[in-house]
């Protein structure tokens, strides 16, 4: 059997407590990884002065390899907070506005992703297949393939793929889809980045697709599918169900009394449509009053990329229009909405989201939003809660029985708030139950296998 080679930015191995606060993603690419022996390769997080030429970490935890290397200043300025997450971040989620064009990142990008090729090469043996993993890394096959590599490359994005017009404000779009035909199997959260993909192969790159879906272009021919996401989710119900969360859940219970909760939980991001969200539960409380000191808003917007002003930016609107709506509708019982900008353990979450009537998650644009899923596989079967989702979440794709909303229209989230707070038990537990069923059998274990069979699938690069 092959072993698996997973690279991302980050290698983030669920060891002991810690795996209490790891992601599905995590512990998902870590069982894989065990099956397979495999190595898993990213940045440790250090940043140094100056970082040499390979000198890669390596340990062992278990069977799995990990192997890590360090970022200089200029690194992590350049590729990390600069082209990553100032040009490519804001710009795969449709934000031109956001995005900072510097020829400086550009460099550091490329360069960053040619020295992960280069620290991984050695250790790559011939049978191997090698994932590598979002927008951090796009350009990391094609630096292997240029050191002489042929063996079978698949990368994933976790983020949306944009339309080609927004594409095409990027100055050196052309490298970045050059990169993409380096690998053998290109795979998207949903079908609409994959037509979107499609489309900028077709129009722009002067491209072409066969009729069973290769894609040529570059002097390349390629694989691209859709494989969305999932979450562990019987590992979820079960934290749902830990003391943990029972306990968090009481203490939710007992400050909301007989008032219902709906719950937003996001990274504090731009793309998750926060502003929009405390604005519409505001139209809500000025529509319908019977909701004022009867519905709270519980918004967890853990802070994310400090470094990156523009988060900054965001934080200052949040906390400056949270302050604004609680001192128009506040009294002295109730807080209309409780911000908190923290981070919790996934088993406190999982209370959270099972103490809550509705779900709100109304990004503007996200790959595949995993909270939609976690807050389903979280309820109680015997009185499950609503999930109100953007249109515009990749998960929307899957959950069709969540109400489902357009994040840039404030009346649309009302509507779908005031409908699910009124919806009658048999109601809640019909969609549900609908719900339920997709987040358990599309889990991230069946991503896994569907990524790895169709890389494993395809044939071999001739040198
Ligand atoms: C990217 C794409 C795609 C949040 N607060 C806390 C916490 N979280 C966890 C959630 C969830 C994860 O973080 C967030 O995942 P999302 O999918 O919602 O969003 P991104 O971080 O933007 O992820 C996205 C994803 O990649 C996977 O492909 O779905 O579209 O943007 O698991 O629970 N976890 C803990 N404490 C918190 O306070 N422990």
């Amino acid at each position: 059997m092959s072993r698996l080679i997973v690279v991302s930015n980050r290698v983030s191995i669920p060891r002991g407590r810690d795996s209490a606060q790891a992601g599905g993603l995590a512990v998902a690419l870590y069982a894989a990884l065990r099956r397979y022996d495999g190595i898993w390769f990213g940045w440790s997080g250090n940043v140094v002065e100056t970082s040499g030429e390979g000198h890669p970490n390596i340990s062992k935890v278990s069977n799995v390899t990990v192997v890590t290397i360090d970022l200089s200043t200029d690194d992590y300025d350049e590729y990390y907070n600069g082209f990553a997450n100032r040009t490519l971040w804001p710009l795969f989620h449709y934000r031109t506005d956001l995005a900072a064009y510097d020829r400086k990142y550009d460099k550091g990008y490329f360069r960053v992703n040619a020295r992960f090729a280069h620290s991984l090469a050695p250790m790559v043996e011939p049978d191997d297949l090698i994932w590598v993993h979002d927008y951090h890394l796009i350009g990391c096959a094609e630096e292997l393939r240029r050191m002489g590599l042929t063996q079978k490359i698949g990368f994933f994005l976790h983020i949306p793929f944009p339309a080609t017009e927004i594409l095409l404000t990027l100055p050196n779009h052309q490298a970045l889809v050059r990169g993409l035909f380096a690998y053998d199997l290109v795979g998207f959260q949903t079908e609409s980045d994959l037509r979107a993909f499609h489309d900028y192969v077709m129009f722009e790159a002067g491209g072409s697709i066969s009729p069973t879906g290769e894609l040529t272009a570059h002097g390349r021919t390629i694989r691209a599918g859709v494989f969305p996401i999932g979450i562990d989710a019987k590992e979820f119900v079960a934290k749902a169900e830990s003391a943990e969360a029972k306990r968090h859940l009481d203490r939710m219970r007992h400050s909301m009394g007989q008032r219902k909760l709906i719950i937003g939980v996001d990274r504090l991001d731009y793309s998750k449509g926060l502003p929009t969200r405390l604005e519409s539960f505001e139209r809500l409380l000025e529509t319908y009053p019977e909701n004022r000191g009867a519905v709270s808003l519980l918004q967890v917007a853990t802070p994310s990329r400090v470094e990156v002003p523009e988060y900054d930016d965001i934080r200052q609107e949040l906390e400056a229009l949270s302050g604004r709506i609680n001192g128009r509708f506040a009294d002295f019982d109730w807080v209309p909405i409780r911000y908190i900008s923290r981070a919790y353990s996934q088993r406190a979450l999982a209370g959270l989201f099972r103490s809550s009537r509705i779900g709100l998650v109304t990004p503007l644009r996200d790959g595949m939003n995993l909270v939609a899923k976690e807050f389903v596989a979280a309820q109680d079967a015997a009185n499950p809660g609503v999930l109100v989702l953007s249109r515009f979440a990749g998960a929307s794709d899957q959950l069709a029985d969540a109400l489902i909303v357009n994040p840039y229209d404030v009346d649309d989230i009302v509507e779908a708030l005031q409908r699910g707070l009124n919806f009658s038990l048999a109601e809640r537990r019909k969609r549900w139950r609908r719900l339920m069923e997709v987040v358990r059998e599309e889990d991230v274990t069946a991503w896994r296998n569907d990524f790895v069979g169709a890389l494993d699938a395809v044939p071999r690069t001739v040198a």
